[in-house]
């Protein structure tokens, strides 16, 4: 069903990581100034927005997930100036710009925070969630980013456990406390005055929780949840009353898009929502391919074909009623797109952006991916950065459990893959610092970057160039319905986009092999885009990177 009420309807969204973009001090550290020094060459993709990682004050435990300040930008990243810089710069540009909005938990650090631990009777302890010690152990709750596996904190000045869903040091607000909620909305409005189009709400389906602190047993968390605390996380009953509520008191005043962070969430909900967020990122797509109920452990058997179209598939049968389903293939928190779904090559990369950009949905573009950047594939624990990793190291180590096949496991799912420095050209540093840069470069910037690929008319960023001006001047591709054809074939994946009487054949071999779909015989990795019965693609895909 169509709908143009809005400008984010049809939109497609680039995702920087500012700390890994570029930086413009030398201190090896991406920055507001170095990301505004590249506006020009984030137009030149053809990308209407611009979705930006935290920058706001942090101590930076979790690459600014852990918020000290909502209305201050980090001095590492630059000045409120500079960020209204880079509002207009964009805006300039026929750009729009989404910040990201990390409302569930806070940093131990914000003043909020600082206050809450001293005592009891201070004002702000009823912002977060505690579990005084006189009622003994708290129920278990999962903390992902704690090197113990738990998601509760004993404090000594209060005698009492605080609640954090992920590192001890990002403690979760709580929402059922009016008082949160009418900052965190007139914290945001303070955003929105400034220009912003629109918000990434971080982990924003965890924000309910059942305050009955009910006993999640192992036996109760495999049958209700997928044994995955992400399921139960999402599953607060208040969830929908807040969402609305913000919607109203913040959202409803402005012509901006809400895209929320739904990892728990199902394809059966996602009606749900409507009304309440514009885009809902899930996390079917992007789980494919993971052992069930084993954070970030990869099935050896990988991903299968018939999967990722029964999810996308699914997903689509809820599209057009309000909500919008993201599109994404890899972003901060996952390894690089090509070395998870391909093989690390420019044709694996090329077929996955076609399916990106022609698939229907909203498409987001990680910062890199349209070179083809690759996983880095570290090899020993002091190389990374992620407290993540980190966190789940101590926590196996302490267990006496398998080190060597855990950090082989992070070489395929650690976020770090996807974050480290953006490859400007085969200079020093891949062009991304005159300093010593925060995290590892990847040792193939001499050959993936923008500026060879910038000189290449068979490189993968000039193909998603090209891509993205095909889909800009079809309203089919943005628009139209989406019809699988053959669903059986275990490699291929065909579909039809149409609307009125503007039709595309899209037909990928999601393999290193050579595959046959009716009259078609597809190289490795071949994508095949016929408009009407044009192949709109002869001679675009054989050569380049
Ligand atoms: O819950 C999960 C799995 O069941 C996680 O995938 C979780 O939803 C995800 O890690 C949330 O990510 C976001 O919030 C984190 C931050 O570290 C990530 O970078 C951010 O994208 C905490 O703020």
């Amino acid at each position: 069903m169509e709908n143009k009420k809005h400008w984010w309807n049809g939109a497609v969204i680039y995702q920087v990581y500012p700390r890994s973009f570029k930086d413009s001090n030398g201190d090896g550290v991406g920055d507001l100034p170095g990301l505004i020094g590249e506006l020009d060459y984030i137009a030149s993709l053809g990308v209407d927005a611009v979705w930006l990682n935290p920058v706001n004050a942090s101590p930076g435990l979790d690459n600014g997930y852990d918020i000290s300040d909502f209305t201050a930008i980090d001095p590492q990243y630059g000045t409120m100036e500079d960020m209204q810089q880079l509002i207009d710069g964009l805006h300039r540009r026929g750009m729009r710009i989404i910040i990201d909005m990390v409302l569930n938990h806070t940093s131990d650090e914000h003043e909020w925070f600082r206050q809450a631990r001293t005592s009891r009777d201070n004002p702000y302890y009823a912002y977060y969630h505690w579990w005084p010690a006189e009622k003994g152990e708290p129920p278990h709750r999962c903390g992902f980013f704690d090197a113990a596996g738990k998601g509760w904190e004993y404090n000594r000045a209060t005698d009492s456990y605080y609640l954090h869903y992920f590192a001890p040091q990002q403690p979760d607000l709580n929402w059922e406390n009016p008082k949160v909620r009418a900052e965190l909305y007139s914290m945001l409005r303070w955003w929105l005055d400034k220009g912003v189009d629109g918000v990434r709400l971080d982990a924003i389906c965890f924000i309910s929780k059942d305050v009955g602190w009910p006993e999640v047993g192992p036996e109760l968390l495999r049958s209700e949840y997928q044994n995955d605390w992400g399921h139960y996380y999402a599953a607060g009953p208040r969830l929908h009353e807040y969402l609305k509520e913000m919607r109203s008191a913040v959202f409803s005043g402005y012509d901006v898009v809400v895209v929320g962070e739904m990892a728990g969430v199902g394809s059966e909900d996602a009606h749900l929502f409507e009304g309440e967020l514009d885009v809902l990122y899930h996390f079917e797509g992007i789980q494919l391919g993971y052992m069930p109920g084993a954070f970030k452990k990869v099935d050896p058997a990988g991903y299968r074909l018939k999967d990722w179209k029964e999810v996308y598939g699914r997903w689509n049968a809820v599209l057009g009623n309000g909500v919008s389903a993201a599109l994404y293939l890899g972003n901060h928190d996952q390894p690089r797109m090509v070395s998870r779904w391909g093989d690390d090559s420019a044709a694996s990369a090329r077929l996955l952006f076609t399916w990106l950009l022609t698939m229907k949905g909203t498409p987001f573009i990680y910062n890199g991916d349209e070179l083809g950047m690759t996983n880095i594939r570290l090899t020993d624990i002091s190389q990374y950065r992620d407290v993540e990793t980190h966190r789940m190291y101590e926590n196996l180590r302490k267990k006496g459990g398998d080190a060597a096949g855990f950090l082989a496991d992070q070489q395929l799912t650690g976020r770090d893959n996807g974050r480290t420095p953006f490859q400007w050209s085969a200079g020093a540093a891949a062009g991304f610092t005159d300093g010593e840069p925060w995290i590892a470069v990847n040792p193939n910037f001499n050959v993936v970057n923008r500026e060879v690929e910038e000189g290449d008319g068979g490189s993968v960023l000039s193909y998603v160039r090209w891509l993205l001006r095909i889909r800009r001047s079809s309203h089919a591709l943005v628009y139209g319905g989406y019809e699988e054809l053959g669903p059986s074939h275990p490699h291929v994946y065909a579909y039809k986009r149409v609307y009125a009487d503007e039709e595309w054949t899209v037909v990928l071999n999601f393999s290193a092999a050579e595959q046959e779909w009716g009259r078609f015989v597809l190289a490795p990795w071949e994508p095949i885009i016929l408009k009407g019965k044009v192949n709109v693609l002869q001679g675009k895909t054989t050569e380049g990177r």
